[in-house]
């Protein structure tokens, strides 16, 4: 939508002009997606929403129950961002690679769209080079292939295709689509996915993420906003922009950190920096800035969520300008990011999305209606 938006954006900047020469009021109205970009930049620096990767979907001892969630059980509501998993749409299958039936999940999206949640959409595709071999499998280079002129160019475009099917698929009441965050191509600077920087140079990585929201756009889907989401393989703006596909390709500049989140003080203080790298970019681009991805799997630190979490998210002017923070799913009780109720971390976790600046479902309706 980055290019949309500028345009939105000029035109407010040229009509205001107008506006004071006298002529009459604009009357654009801005797109679903650009709405929800002015909403996450009402966010910087005051607050930030709490995300949850398959909320709706299963939890701690429960599967596709209604109105259930785990961050709801514990905390008392739900989460105000709402995170969803697309590996296996491209093969044309029902459920994605967690078992989540495709059709559950475009109710579910478009459950939260009608409460006025947010909608963020991560990608875990199987190599299109070798179906057999999931995102993991890292044992060839497959990113060479899928661009122009490659062996299976033809064929990825034809994948992407089939998320542009799903998208499209995301309607609303009203008669158009939700706007959601589309977060392709994550952790690219690490080693443990086929599109990783083991196997894929940057260039090819910049070329496969344009390729990919180009042909999203071709094909008619244009109501999303597009998240940057490299991990913590860098310590400078050069290094978190080695993989950066440019600013007309991105809305949020992203983080995904686990590992500096859970190594003592040293660990911490790069997460921060590392944050605010990425929100200074923001902050010079006009782009807001999120901590895509973190969390501490099973929480066997008590208060993980007020020391390690919020002790990076507030420990400055730039961090505080973070607009929002998703912990990653609640599979069963050997994987899980957000406590259930009765675990040791729990009364930590509700404390820390009670506080303030931590939106949940209903806190993020009022925050929109105020601000
Ligand atoms: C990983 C794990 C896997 C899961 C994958 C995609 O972090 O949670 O179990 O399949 O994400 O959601």
């Amino acid at each position: 939508m980055n290019s949309k938006y500028l345009k939105y954006s000029s035109l407010l900047v040229a009509l205001t002009g107008l506006l004071a020469c006298g002529s009459p009021q604009p009357t654009e109205t801005p797109s679903p997606a650009e709405v929800l970009m002015d909403q996450l930049r009402s966010l910087q620096g005051k607050a930030l929403l709490f995300g949850h990767q398959d909320d709706l979907a299963y939890g701690i001892g429960w599967q596709y129950e209604e109105g259930q969630s785990d961050v709801k059980r514990t905390a008392g509501d739900y989460p105000a961002l709402f995170g969803w998993e697309l590996g296996g749409l491209e093969l044309g299958r029902t459920r994605n690679l967690d078992r989540v039936p495709f059709d559950k999940m475009r109710s579910f999206a478009q459950w939260v769209h009608a409460q006025g949640g947010v909608n963020t959409f991560s990608w875990h595709p199987y190599s299109p080079v070798d179906t057999s071999k999931n995102a993991w499998v890292v044992d060839e280079r497959v990113v060479e292939h899928l661009l122009p002129g490659g062996s299976h160019h033809s064929h990825f475009l034809a994948q992407v295709d089939q998320l542009a099917h799903f998208f499209k698929s995301l309607t609303t009441p009203e008669g158009g689509t939700l706007p959601f965050i589309f977060r392709p191509w994550h952790e690219m600077d690490g080693g443990w996915f086929w599109w990783g920087a083991t196997l894929t140079e940057p260039e090819e990585l910049q070329a496969l993420f344009r390729l990919t929201i180009d042909r999203l756009h071709e094909q008619g889907v244009d109501n999303f906003l597009v998240a940057y989401s490299p991990d913590r393989n860098f310590s400078t703006e050069a290094e978190y922009l080695s993989w950066y596909p440019g600013d007309d390709y991105v809305d949020i500049v992203g983080v995904d950190n686990y590992w500096d989140l859970n190594q003592g003080a040293e660990g911490l203080s790069a997460a921060i920096q590392k944050l605010e790298i990425a929100v200074q970019y923001a902050q010079k681009t006009d782009k807001v800035a999120a901590l895509t991805e973190t969390g501490l799997d099973r929480i066997e630190q008590a208060d993980w969520y007020s020391a390690n979490l919020a002790g990076v998210l507030e420990a400055s002017e730039l961090t505080r300008q973070a607009v929002y923070v998703m912990v990653w799913r609640n599979h069963d009780l050997s994987h899980f990011y957000v406590p259930h109720p009765e675990h040791e971390a729990a009364d930590d976790f509700r404390h820390f999305v009670g506080g303030e600046r931590y939106l949940l479902l209903s806190d993020w309706q009022q925050f929109k209606n105020k601000n």
